[in-house]
């Protein structure tokens, strides 16, 4: 039965992907969830159809999506139908679909597709971590003066704590960028374009497939498990290993034990 999760996940997400590109560069109006939060009218319009293909290939599943909500199950579907809004509304190619797949609180696999350059970043726990089919590895670089820390914001952080991790690590020498979907941060930690994704909040919706990704993909992250996490979000640290103790230090966020440690 997971396998055939597996592939519907692979083709569903591709599908959503080709709706969402009818809106891209389309956007003609835009409403404000809050600060910096936007919306359009194709996050609402992927929702809808991810909800309603899955619940009629799973009925047995829950849903849990970042417009329309949904609540806790012990096989669960976690969607975020467009992971950096703000870029898909400006018409900058730099959005995704996330979607993770999670049992009994822990995701299992996951899928980000960014449908402008068709990269289909894919992880199965025990499995390893793709892109376009092809195994990802973490970035191999490991001095902070040559590695990037991509910092995450929205308007749930308070501006003091975002200044002051940043100085912590500009000092450190890590490069830091923000490029406005945490969900592909993630997924570029995993193929080794960052060398560490890190914000002090985000939903569950936005970092569950990719911190598994990282994970299979040979990284180091923070604990994101269970109905807490799922339902109210948290700190997220994803980085390779090399550069995760300072990493973690600056942040104050703990680390998850490595699967070499749970051996
Ligand atoms: C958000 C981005 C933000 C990032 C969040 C999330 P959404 O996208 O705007 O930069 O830090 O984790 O990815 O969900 O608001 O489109």
């Amino acid at each position: 039965m997971l396998n055939d999760k597996v592939d519907f996940c692979r083709q569903i997400i591709i599908r959503a992907g080709e709706l969402v590109m009818q809106g891209f560069g389309q956007v003609r109006a835009v409403q404000m969830k809050g600060r910096q939060d936007y919306l359009t009218e194709f996050d609402g319009r992927c929702e809808t159809f991810l909800r309603q293909a899955i619940s009629e290939a799973y009925p047995n599943d829950g849903f849990f999506g970042e417009e329309g909500g949904g609540s806790d199950a012990a096989t669960l579907w976690v969607v975020d139908p467009i992971d950096g809004t703000a870029n898909f509304a400006r018409n900058i190619p730099h959005f995704c679909i996330a979607i993770a797949y999670v049992e009994n609180g822990r995701a299992e696999f996951g899928a980000i597709y960014n449908p402008v350059l068709r990269e289909l970043h894919f992880a199965q726990r025990g499995h390893g971590a793709t892109l376009n089919e092809q195994p990802i590895h973490i970035s191999d670089v490991t001095a902070a003066e040559a590695a990037t820390v991509e910092l995450g914001w929205s308007s749930r952080i308070e501006k003091h704590d975002y200044l002051g991790v940043m100085n912590g690590l500009l000092e450190f020498g890590f490069n830091v960028r923000r490029a406005g979907s945490g969900a592909l941060g993630l997924a570029y930690v995993a193929d080794g374009r960052n060398e560490a994704y890190v914000e002090r909040h985000m939903n569950s919706w936005d970092c569950m497939a990719g911190l598994l990704m990282v994970e299979e993909a040979g990284g180091r992250v923070c604990s994101f498990e269970g109905r807490e996490k799922i339902l109210r979000g948290g700190p997220v640290l994803a980085c390779v290993p090399d550069l995760a103790e300072p990493i973690s230090d600056i942040m104050g966020i703990p680390l998850a034990a490595s699967r070499e440690e749970t051996r």
